[in-house]
């Protein structure tokens, strides 16, 4: 049945896209819609009760002709879908039965067993509770205060929430748009990332998105944006061939606007206490070497490993200490858990003592051996290493320290 609407979903639609184009007057339309309506009778010959859900579906559809015949369906509105009596799925922004939380928190919920007509970026929304206008204020209010993460009760299968991790984007390649690697926003026109991404291609060629959650959806509460990078900063003692000092900076050549879900991260002081144990690296990378890679932000929690302990764990597997520079440290190293390929680049944050909603980045994602094999860790560029060269350079930038002060 779910399919036959579909069905019917479409071929109204193009119907629609069909009156409009020919700007049929009232007489025809109405003609239209009885044909129509006799089409799908005698393609379904549906049961009494069907008819009923057909034509309150009809209804939906046929609402928005204006007298001219003229198609009031925005098209960039995705195409809505019945999903069960009297109830179509529309972006869940667009049904007043939920509440909504201008955070972008409490807003998704992962595929519902009970809601599965629907894409998960959408609600089963009855019908008489669509408002296609409600108003997508977009807050533009304050510039939100660094490393806020928007915790949204319990995160499945390693997937953060949208909005969870304002701080986050993701590196693209001009012009196809292909997801590259992770990087995270010091300012509203300051990207962090690491060097060995960056060190060999043109400002021009990459893409800064924000706000991104599932690369496969623009179902989400608030869009994504997009910037284009005009500089490109690497450390002034980045080596390309050894990769010390894998830090840079991407400068934007326009600032991303305040939005709810878009804020920078808070780079550490000098002398700044973390929780070392639950920090947490985000990233679309795969999840496991040869693993496709992921449509929808990942969160994976992972604990910082004290130098000694690592590079003893990295020699077993045949890194030599002399491999791992003092810019770099490690984290995790449980199996299953790990930043892995495609991930380059992306931050990894972990919350500030006595601060436990709020997050310092203190690693990039740099290099592993493999991916998420226990008790060999992941290895990061050390942020506090090289803060030196960071608070330098967005100094010299006229960067406001505010915003990425804790
Ligand atoms: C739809 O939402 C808009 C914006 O919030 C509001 O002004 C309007 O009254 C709503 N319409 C209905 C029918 O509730
Ligand atoms: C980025 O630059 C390209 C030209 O290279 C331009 O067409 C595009 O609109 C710019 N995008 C943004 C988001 O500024
Ligand atoms: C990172 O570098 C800082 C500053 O040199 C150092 O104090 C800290 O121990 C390093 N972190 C790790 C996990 O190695
Ligand atoms: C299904 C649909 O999009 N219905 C909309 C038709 O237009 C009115 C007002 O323009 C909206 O309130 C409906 O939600």
């Amino acid at each position: 049945m779910q399919q036959i609407f579909r069905l019917i979903a479409v071929v109204l639609l193009l119907s629609f896209a069909t009156a409009a184009q020919d700007n049929k007057p009232q007489s025809s339309e109405d003609a239209l819609k009885v044909e129509l309506q006799a089409k799908i009778r005698s393609i379904l010959t549906p049961t009494a009760q069907q008819v009923e859900q057909l034509r309150a579906l009809f209804e939906t559809f046929t609402s928005n002709l204006s007298s001219t015949g003229t198609c009031q369906q925005n098209t960039n509105k995705p195409v809505q879908v019945s999903c069960e009596p009297n109830h179509v799925c529309v972006p869940l922004t667009n049904c007043k039965f939920k509440t909504l939380n201008k955070d972008g928190n409490n807003i998704i919920q992962l595929r519902n067993a009970n809601n599965n007509a629907c894409n998960y970026l959408e609600t089963c929304c009855p019908i008489d509770k669509i408002n296609m206008s409600i108003d997508n204020d977009m807050g533009e209010d304050e510039q939100a205060a660094c490393g806020i993460r928007h915790v949204n009760g319990v995160s499945l299968n390693q997937k953060a929430e949208f909005g969870e991790f304002p701080w986050m984007v993701a590196i693209m390649l001009k012009p196809e748009k292909t997801y590259f690697g992770g990087g995270s926003i010091l300012s509203p026109k300051i990207v962090l990332t690491a060097a060995h991404k960056v060190d060999s291609i043109d400002a021009e060629k990459l893409l800064i998105r924000a706000g991104e959650w599932d690369m496969n959806s623009e179902l989400e509460r608030y869009p994504h944006i997009d910037r284009n990078v005009s500089e490109i900063l690497l450390h002034d003692s980045y080596s390309k061939t050894t990769k010390t000092n894998n830090i840079a900076l991407l400068v934007l050549d326009n600032s991303f606007s305040n939005n709810p879900h878009i804020s920078p991260i808070c780079l550490p002081s000098a002398n700044a206490k973390f929780d070392y144990s639950n920090c947490i690296v985000t990233g679309w990378g795969q999840k496991t070497l040869g693993a496709r890679y992921e449509h929808v932000l990942k969160e994976v929690t992972v604990p910082i490993v004290p130098r000694d302990e690592c590079l003893e764990k990295l020699l077993a597997v045949r890194i030599p200490p002399s491999h791992v520079h003092p810019s770099y440290m490690c984290a995790g190293g449980k199996a299953g858990f790990d930043s892995c390929l495609g991930d380059g680049g992306a931050p990894l944050v972990c919350p500030i003592l006595g601060n436990p909603d709020r997050y310092y980045q203190t690693g990039i994602v740099a290099w592993g051996v493999r991916c998420a094999m226990d008790n060999v860790p992941a290895v990061y560029t050390n942020v506090s290493y090289l803060l030196s060269w960071v608070i330098k350079e967005l100094d010299r930038l006229g960067i406001d320290k505010q915003f990425y002060t804790l």
